[in-house]
């Protein structure tokens, strides 16, 4: 049973706690072994932001919307201002954008980092207009991923490169307004097998840092080797003052976009347990974008948002409970399992009693899945979309 101390401290802690969803995760996406439609998944913008403002309706922790500028901006700039209204009548805002500059045919070969000139103006282009369209949108975060990256030794000069991309994210820097940000993200290998240009965290710390002073380092979690130590990462670049945020999901192989905290909710928890020891001993609050990152290809995709949003607020919640004046005094002295059983005693804490009473408190039903589920708006898309995807699929049962 909860102490009213540790209940508070939950409180506290959600509170203060929101996470961003992503418009490609509400859309019919799949594997390159193909594609299991959903009937009720949305296609347009204005699709994805209602499912967004259902997860945020039940949640309460959702009000920001991830958008892909080629995907959600079909006009490019001139879209914004109905995507800005899309947004608010969904009862949500556009957060971070991100631009694509991966599946054009010409990036087959990168796009900052190709060796064509051309090309590498083409792209940068695309990121100048993304920071454009933040601007539109109000979005402090412009988040960059790159697919850039070769398959074959030889074929590709890795400090060549490594310059393209420092030129490239130097220029779109020196583009943002004050209060906007620069987020890079890292990622091993995929879609290229052989090198990828910003493979890990080291690699964004140099990039963000040569950038400029408003760039930032992205964790997304699925984007590491087996048995990598994330929360190790987590706490270099909150040390580094570097880390600008997650994209959230889970894995047990690669980049699996798996439902955070699915496969090891106790690396979750440690992530989170690193940024809230960080606050306690600074006494300053991490100025960090938590964001989900994950395209659901088999569970629906509005209840897998809700089951994600809702699994990240358990954690943080259990983490919010850690006793750090203990913990940093047994790290002190080495007191070895008394230091690790505040973790582990935090992480066995059930905090869903205590999270079902902030949600009353919020005017929220204590449970979103139920109360999402009893709406029969499921019902309602399906009836909407499901032709179109019927007829996009021939052989759908
Ligand atoms: C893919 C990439 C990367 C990127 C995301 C959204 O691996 O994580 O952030 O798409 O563009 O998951
Ligand atoms: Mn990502
Ligand atoms: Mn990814």
């Amino acid at each position: 049973m909860l102490s009213s101390s540790q209940e508070q401290k939950i409180w506290n802690a959600l509170n203060g706690f929101n996470i961003e969803i992503p418009s490609w995760g509400f859309a019919n996406t799949g594997t390159r072994f193909g594609k299991f439609v959903q009937l009720t998944a949305a296609t347009t913008i204005d699709e994805k932001l209602s499912d967004a403002g259902e997860v945020h309706k039940y949640t309460g922790c959702c009000p920001s919307v991830a958008v892909h500028v080629l995907w959600d901006f079909a006009k490019g700039k001139q879209s914004v201002a109905e995507v800005n209204e899309a947004a608010a009548r969904h009862g949500v805002r556009v957060g971070a954008i991100n631009p694509n500059v991966f599946q054009d045919q010409i990036y087959k070969h990168g796009s900052l980092g190709n060796p064509d000139p051309e090309i590498r103006a083409a792209a940068l282009g695309h990121l100048l207009d993304s920071v454009e369209i933040a601007k539109q949108t109000g979005s402090r975060d412009i988040s960059l991923w790159f697919g850039d990256g070769s398959n074959f030794p030889g074929t590709a000069n890795i400090r060549h490169r490594k310059q393209w991309f420092i030129e490239g994210l130097k220029e779109t820097h020196a583009h943002m307004t004050p209060n906007q940000r620069l987020l890079v993200e890292y990622k091993p290998f995929e879609p290229t097998f052989y090198h990828t240009d910003i493979a890990d965290w080291g690699m964004a710390l140099l990039m963000a840092r040569a950038s400029g002073p408003q760039a930032r380092v992205l964790v997304d979690t699925g984007h590491h080797y087996q048995a990598q130590n994330i929360e190790q990462i987590v706490a270099w670049l909150l040390s580094e003052n570097m880390l600008a945020g997650f994209h959230f999901n889970d894995r047990r192989y690669a980049d699996d976009d798996l439902t955070l905290g699915s496969i090891d909710p106790y690396q979750v928890f440690r992530i989170f347990n690193e940024i809230a020891l960080f606050e306690f001993e600074t006494g300053k609050r991490a100025d960090l974008a938590y964001m989900i990152d994950q395209s659901h290809n088999l569970k629906n995709k509005v209840e897998e948002m809700i089951q994600t949003a809702t699994t990240a607020q358990e954690l943080m919640a259990k983490a919010s409970l850690v006793d750090h004046e203990s913990l940093l005094e047994h790290q002190r002295k080495c007191n070895l399992i008394d230091a690790e059983e505040c973790l582990k005693s935090a992480f066995a804490e059930d905090v869903r009693p205590a999270i079902e009473q902030w949600r009353k408190s919020k005017g929220l039903d204590i449970n979103p899945m139920r109360a999402f589920r009893e709406s029969g708006y499921l019902t309602r898309t399906a009836a909407e979309r499901g032709e179109r995807h019927r007829n996009a699929v021939s052989s759908y049962a």
